[in-house]
């Protein structure tokens, strides 16, 4: 509990209520002397906040309440509809730094010289899931940088998946109608194993390089601290001399990427549904602040002429190993909400938002994502003014414009000028040179509705992707595959989706469709443009191959009992601490537990409380009451669960646990007995965070 988080009563006592009854037997509790006012909205001192205005007792209530019809009225309109994706969120404040200036490239503020500091608001999210939804659902992250640059905002909208499943706006209100629950049922929430979702995927074989990222560990990752992010589109970099350059944009977490087992994020849901936007807020409360590179890809036109895939197309990346992601800055989240109603609930993102410098292209998603941004704001905030709210409005340049009125307006233009040109001689007027100027491209066509050939081919790079990874990922990836796949009713739409995965790898498509138990193999998914089987393999698409260097930010959880060993338990956290980690306690009682030298550790989770899930590594150190942890079914878990999720597991004196959980036979090199000397050594295999050859083993 930090600071701010304390209640300012002595704890157990009611010295802050003040009650009494009144002459005539009224109930009253009021403020002390010297408490602030409790007001009405006009600004009145409220009397009374615990009953309205009667006659007699109990009633009945006057209309005539004012305080109460005011009361009621603003708590009945709290609610803005939810955002139509992406409604569940979490955001921060950050600042933006420049490592690497870029001014021959691009005339943007934030790039144009070595240590620049650009203040930042971030907002996760995921996307198919309602507000309340679980934070581990299988699904895309929403990753939204919004810079307030000197020269207006400019709105980095990405995510962690550098893909996307649509190739043109006009879809996409379909494949957002299949993922989200069912209209008749109103059901699933926040999963896309579903009927709806895979019979459009099936239909739709652009998505399959999305699908591949989707099904695998990229869509559970362990926090927002340890996800990538991805502008998607091709953007343009514009120079002072007009030049344009394209652009794609990385985030590269510092924290290294990480990501959770689907077993375990199915138990996280259950324990902490709140775990991401927990993890984030008590990362930067304790000045843990999470890092991300942001790293660009700059090309010109000979190479998008001569790339094998289109540029503009958003269903694919440019492998890194063929133009390298150069990191121009870092931006640093050090700053949680105040409120998050008016910071992360009504901060408004839109693609269009962008400065001098930066500018689109003719990416068909991006096209229709420049309207939709806008549109949706104005539903969802209720006037176009929400440009004014703090957490939206421009920090480092003034505004100045004739935009007026509307809802809740609050800036309006002093004097009689509302218009331009005018002869008054005052009022502010466009700037040909300093303004926004698009990025001139000469363009010519036939207006028809098409989808360009250079679009076609939907398998290359989902095969690429898929034989990029490990071993023990493409097992999650088969895996989640057939854990979708099962949860849909209709055989026809299974066996459509391992029709494409034949496009893709043959050896997948024969896992899942033993997994699925399906009658026979279909025929492969017609093609339009053959699979290539040339690309190569890049290291850059793996999660496993882009960990954390350490174990820094990294949590053990300890089930201690009474009597566990003082000095064990010292040198621990000594070493997790030298390593930037963490150690929390999980005890029989939220109390805590006493040494072996009498000293009281309070507990930070109770057994049962903290599972082994949301711990990076545990240890078991059940002290003198191993008997009695060994009994505990929420204690077998924690054992049960640390070993099937492949983490490091500590021990001493855990002999009764062990065997009470049936492991001993299985007891492998991922189990190290602890004592005080070599403590250091396990906090240094835990850099590995997983002990993988479990897995292999776990289903015998
Ligand atoms: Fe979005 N998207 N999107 N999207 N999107 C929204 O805008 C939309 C797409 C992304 O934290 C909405 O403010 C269309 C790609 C993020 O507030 C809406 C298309 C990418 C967020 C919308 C896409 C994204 C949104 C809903 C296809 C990654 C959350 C609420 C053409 C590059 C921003 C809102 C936040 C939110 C439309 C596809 C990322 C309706 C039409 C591709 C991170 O405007």
């Amino acid at each position: 509990m930090s600071a701010d988080d304390k209640p300012a009563h002595r704890p157990g006592s009611f010295e802050h209520l003040v009650s009494d009854y009144g002459a005539g037997g009224e109930f009253h509790q009021h403020a002390g002397e010297g408490d602030p006012r409790l007001t009405t909205a006009q600004g009145v001192t409220i009397s009374d906040n615990q009953n309205s205005l009667r006659v007699g007792a109990p009633g009945p209530t006057l209309l005539e309440d004012f305080v109460l019809r005011e009361k009621i009225f603003h708590f009945d309109h709290e609610r803005i509809p939810e955002r139509v994706v992406h409604a569940r969120g979490f955001g921060a404040h950050g600042i933006f730094e420049c490592t690497k200036a870029l001014g021959d490239i691009t005339r943007a503020a934030p790039f144009q010289a070595e240590g620049t500091i650009t203040e930042t608001f971030v907002r996760f999210s995921t996307v198919a899931g309602s507000k309340g939804s679980p934070d581990l659902a299988r699904d895309v992250r929403g990753f939204a940088v919004k810079f307030y640059t000197d020269e207006g905002n400019w709105d980095l909208v990405g995510n962690n998946i550098p893909v996307f499943f649509i190739q043109d706006a006009i879809k996409f209100p379909d494949l957002v109608h299949a993922v989200k629950p069912a209209p008749d049922r109103g059901f699933p929430q926040a999963q896309s194993a579903h009927d709806n979702f895979w019979d459009f995927i099936s239909l739709t074989p652009e998505a399959m390089n999305m699908v591949m990222w989707q099904m695998s560990d990229r869509t559970i990752p362990k926090s927002f601290r340890t996800m990538e992010g991805f502008g998607v589109h091709t953007f343009r970099f514009v120079n002072k001399a007009g030049k344009s350059t394209f652009v794609k944009f990385h985030w590269k977490p510092k924290q290294g990427l990480q990501s959770v087992l689907w077993d375990e994020a199915l138990k996280i849901n259950g324990f902490d549904p709140d775990r991401h936007r927990r993890d984030l807020w008590d990362a930067i409360k304790a000045g843990d602040f999470p890092e991300w590179d942001l790293g660009v890809q700059l090309f010109d036109e000979d190479f998008a002429d001569s790339f094998d895939f289109d540029v503009l197309d958003p269903t694919k990346i440019i492998p890194e190993e063929l133009v390298p992601v150069e990191i121009v800055g870092t931006l640093t989240l050090d700053r949680v909400v105040d409120n998050f109603f008016e910071e992360t609930e009504q901060v408004a993102f839109c693609t269009q938002n962008v400065v001098p410098g930066i500018d689109f292209t003719d990416d068909p998603l991006l096209q229709g994502r420049n309207f939709s941004y806008l549109d949706t704001q104005l539903k969802r905030l209720g006037s176009p003014n929400f440009t004014k709210l703090a957490v939206n409005a421009p920090r480092g340049c003034p505004v100045h414009n004739y935009q007026q009125d509307g809802h809740m307006q609050t800036g309006n233009r002093k004097g009689r000028v509302n218009y331009e040109p005018n002869s008054w001689g005052e009022g502010p007027r466009a700037h040909p040179l300093e303004g926004y100027v698009s990025f001139v491209v000469k363009e010519e066509g036939e207006k028809r509705r098409l989808r360009p050939e250079s679009f076609a081919d939907h398998y290359s790079q989902a095969r690429q992707f898929y034989i990029s990874q490990t071993p023990a990922e493409q097992g999650h990836i088969a895996n989640a595959l057939i854990f979708e796949l099962s949860k849909c009713q209709v055989e026809d739409i299974r066996a459509r989706v391992v029709a494409h995965l034949l496009n893709i790898d043959g050896a997948l498509a024969e896992t899942v469709c033993t997994g699925l138990g399906l009658a026979e193999m279909p025929d492969p998914a017609p093609a339009a443009r053959p699979t290539r089987q040339d690309l190569p393999p890049s290291d850059a698409l793996s999660i496993l191959k882009n960990g954390p260097e350490d174990f820094s930010g990294r949590t053990v959880g300890a089930l201690v009992g009474n009597g566990v060993d003082a000095q064990l338990l010292a040198a621990l956290k000594d070493a997790l601490s030298a390593e930037g980690a963490m150690l929390k306690l999980v005890a029989p009682q939220i109390g805590g537990v006493r040494d072996s030298a009498g000293m009281l550790h309070v507990a930070d989770e109770k057994i049962g409380g903290g599972p082994s899930v949301v711990f990076d590594a545990v240890v078991i150190l059940p002290g003198k009451e191993a008997e009695l942890i060994a009994g505990h079914p929420s204690a077998q878990d924690f054992l049960k669960d640390a070993h099937a999720h492949c983490k490091l597991i500590g021990h001493h004196g855990a002999e009764a646990l062990i065997a009470a959980t049936a492991l001993q036979a299985k007891v492998d090199g991922g189990y190290m007995p602890l004592d005080a000397a070599s403590v250091e050594g396990f906090v240094k295999a835990c850099r590995a965070l997983r002990f993988w050859d479990r897995e292999p083993t776990l289903a015998k």
